[in-house]
């Protein structure tokens, strides 16, 4: 294929509730859409970049600038297929998200090319694919236990609740008093430090499936230690950014179970080699979310639709994030609690490009010399 044309647009989707973390709120949906036409077919990628550098160091302006100046360049002329358009990137150091971006539209592009759903061309086997639910912090334990039976009744395989200092043992014993079954884990964002082990160690007691990414982003030597002194399973998120350091960590005991998220991974094809490597180890793997748009959600659901994903994963239905999203139809859970996975040609949902341009704060068009 060869790129005819690629516009970047910046968008602003509201959200329907904030979304809280231990590094902040997010309230409207800040991200990047990445169209990259061959003249004929069009193919799409969502860069899961947030407006501020707080879960990683890109931001939805930096991913914006490195496409336009340093990425899209390099794509010039005949590219054999999304592999090839990956290694070419390679040369740019780390921005893993902008680079995703890119590389999923051009996935999405060749699959549109070949009339297959993106599912199928990766191996996928599932066709509904089960989901959990990532809930953010809350003013107090009694609304997060009333968010939290919502989000069950609705169908919600497990939960996910975010932590903090101050906001950890004790709103988990409350949970666990008032759901003591329910399929439960929690996720720090590197909020705690080895000196909390005492603290982390309060956790085992509450029978969760599985601590995501307690300590730093880098810090895979420090996470190996804890591992050690918990009983509960570590997940790692940050920290597992290729599938090389998903090696690495494995080899030192820093992990038992790995979230994966693509535009984290700098791509599909990284992500599926990471995958593979997970599954030869042993491990659990599951697909995280970064509060994606219709785009990004159906490139998830399409990965999770894998044999190697042994867990649900956080991408939740459409209606848990947006009143209108910018692509239809809308992912809907089931009565089992799942997704269907689209079958439609490459990602298997369409673009609305009347919302896109609604919603777009800046346009930016690349075009091939
Ligand atoms: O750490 O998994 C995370 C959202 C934004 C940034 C980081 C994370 C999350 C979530 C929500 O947990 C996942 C989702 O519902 O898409
Ligand atoms: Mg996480």
């Amino acid at each position: 294929m060869r790129l005819a044309r690629v516009d970047l647009y910046r968008l602003n989707l509201p959200m329907l509730t904030p979304f809280e973390t231990s590094f902040g709120t997010e309230s409207d949906k800040d991200f990047l859409l990445v169209e990259a036409s061959d003249g004929e077919h069009s193919g799409w990628g969502e860069c899961v970049a947030s407006a501020g550098p707080f879960y990683s160091e890109e931001t939805t302006k930096t991913a914006l600038v490195i496409l336009m100046d340093h990425l899209l360049g390099r794509l010039e002329g005949e590219v054999a297929d999304p592999q090839e358009a990956s290694e070419r990137m390679s040369a740019v150091r780390l921005n893993p998200m902008a680079k995703s971006a890119i590389e999923t539209a051009l996935w999405d592009l060749s699959a549109r090319r070949k009339g297959v759903s993106l599912s199928r061309l990766i191996g996928g086997t599932r066709t509904k694919v089960p989901v959990g639910i990532s809930i953010g912090i809350q003013p107090s334990s009694a609304a997060l236990v009333e968010q939290m039976k919502r989000r069950l009744d609705q169908g919600y395989q497990r939960i996910k609740i975010k932590i903090k200092p101050g906001y950890d043992v004790e709103i988990v014993r409350a949970v666990r008093r008032a759901l003591p079954d329910v399929p439960l884990m929690v996720d720090a964002n590197s909020a705690y430090t080895l000196a909390d082990t005492k603290r982390l160690k309060a956790l085992d007691d509450f029978g969760l499936m599985m601590i995501e990414q307690p300590l730093g982003h880098d810090d895979l030597i420090d996470h190996a230690a804890l591992q050690a002194e918990l009983k509960t399973a570590i997940c790692l998120d940050e920290s597992i950014r290729s599938a090389h350091i998903l090696e690495q960590a494995h080899a030192i005991g820093a992990l038992r179970v790995v979230n994966i998220k693509i535009g984290r991974l700098g791509g599909l094809g990284e992500s599926l080699k990471t995958v593979a490597a997970a599954r030869r180890l042993g491990l659990d793997v599951w697909c995280g979310g970064m509060l994606e748009s219709g785009v990004g959600r159906a490139l998830n659901v399409a990965i999770t639709s894998l044999e190697g994903f042994t867990l649900p994963g956080d991408t939740a239905a459409t209606s848990r994030y947006f009143g209108e999203d910018i692509a239809d139809p809308p992912f809907e859970l089931t009565v089992d609690g799942c997704l269907a996975v689209p079958e439609g040609p490459g990602l298997g949902v369409d673009v609305i490009k009347e919302r896109v341009l609604r919603h777009a704060v800046d346009h930016q068009v690349w075009t091939a010399s």
